[in-house]
């Protein structure tokens, strides 16, 4: 499968977190809306208000179900606005949806829902993750063990944040030759419910072992965290926002460091790149979204999937963001 698969083209659906769950793949997307706010570098625009799941067999010709609404924001106690990008991971036969969203003083926090289901319904707990802050959760199942990430910069509030506490000037990006801002990660508690631990940061480096900077636009962190093993090396990868590239770095261990190794996905055509890297019935596949189908429009996203292939040596082989099957470019 070379040439990338629309997914879901009657509805806008963005940050595709896809899953092997009970032999199926399950997709658990943003749901992007028209709400008429204009676009700003907070991202009101992306003002999405429930979650749907979609669950398929056949990656590259299978008939897609929606599964319908998981979680409407109006379910939520805390709820401010702006159901951002989610997670969801299995434990013990429950299933846990882990959630971006603002509280009503407009500060994103981390929430989670829990379902008997991979296709929901999902119940949302009272309050936030205690500790949690920013956006984009992503969980990785480490032979049990499981480790939540998460963080993104900009309209994802990570700059506000220093050592974990919330900056009472509210917070600065670190000067452009400084050690850039890092995604998070902790382990969870056994009830899946809280962290374990306080965050650390994820950290990653450059060929000669020194923190990527603030100013490596083109490879520091920005948003949309992933992680996944491949032949017993940790994955890290992520969107370098507002460069528009989703890079990844190798580690030996779920904390890291990370060795920045490369780019998975040019830019495509739209202002977030975001992603989910699985493997199934055989195959890597990279889920992953674009505006072509809205005709440019930014907060109105279409999810996509296209195979993922690896060299050899480990590495991942490039995917051209804007290239179609004719080789011509997208818009
Ligand atoms: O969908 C809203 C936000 O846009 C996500 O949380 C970010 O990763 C970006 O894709």
């Amino acid at each position: 499968m070379k040439t990338p698969r629309y997914l879901f083209p009657s509805d806008y659906m963005a940050d595709p977190s896809a899953h092997v769950f009970e032999g199926k793949l399950y997709i658990y997307p943003s749901h992007d809306r028209e709400s008429g706010i204009p676009e700003n570098d907070n991202g009101d625009h992306f003002d999405m208000c429930d979650y749907h799941v979609l669950s398929l067999e056949d990656v590259e010709n299978g008939e897609v179900t929606d599964h319908g609404k998981i979680l409407d924001v109006k379910d939520i106690a805390w709820t401010g606005r702006q159901l951002w990008d989610s997670d969801v991971a299995e434990k013990n036969g429950k299933y846990y949806l882990y959630f971006s969203l603002k509280n009503k003083n407009d500060v994103f926090h981390l929430g989670v829902a829990i379902s008997d289901t991979p296709y929901g319904k999902f119940v949302p707990q009272e309050n936030p993750v205690k500790g949690s802050y920013s956006i984009d959760p992503c969980v990785l199942n480490d032979n049990g063990e499981y480790y939540i990430y998460f963080g993104g910069i900009w309209g994802g509030q990570l700059q506000r944040y220093r050592d974990n506490k919330a900056q009472e000037s509210g917070g600065a990006f670190p000067a452009d030759n400084e050690p850039a801002l890092c995604a998070k990660v902790a382990k969870l508690r056994d009830d899946m419910l809280e962290f374990a631990e306080m965050p650390r940061d994820v950290v990653l480096l450059d060929e000669n072992g020194k923190p990527l900077t603030q100013g490596d636009a083109e490879r520091r962190f920005f948003e949309a965290s992933w992680i996944h093993k491949y032949n017993g090396k940790y994955y890290f990868s992520y969107s370098t926002g507002d460069t528009h590239l989703l890079c990844y770095a190798i580690g030996d261990n779920p904390y890291g460091p990370f060795i920045y190794k490369g780019v998975i996905l040019t830019p495509v055509v739209g202002w977030t790149t975001h992603h989910s890297i699985v493997e199934y019935r055989g195959k890597w596949y990279l889920f992953h979204h674009d505006c072509v189908p809205s005709g440019g429009k930014t907060w109105l996203r279409s999810m996509k999937v296209v195979e993922l292939e690896y060299n050899p040596d480990g590495t991942i082989k490039t995917i051209q963001g804007k290239k179609q099957e004719n080789n011509t470019v997208e818009i």
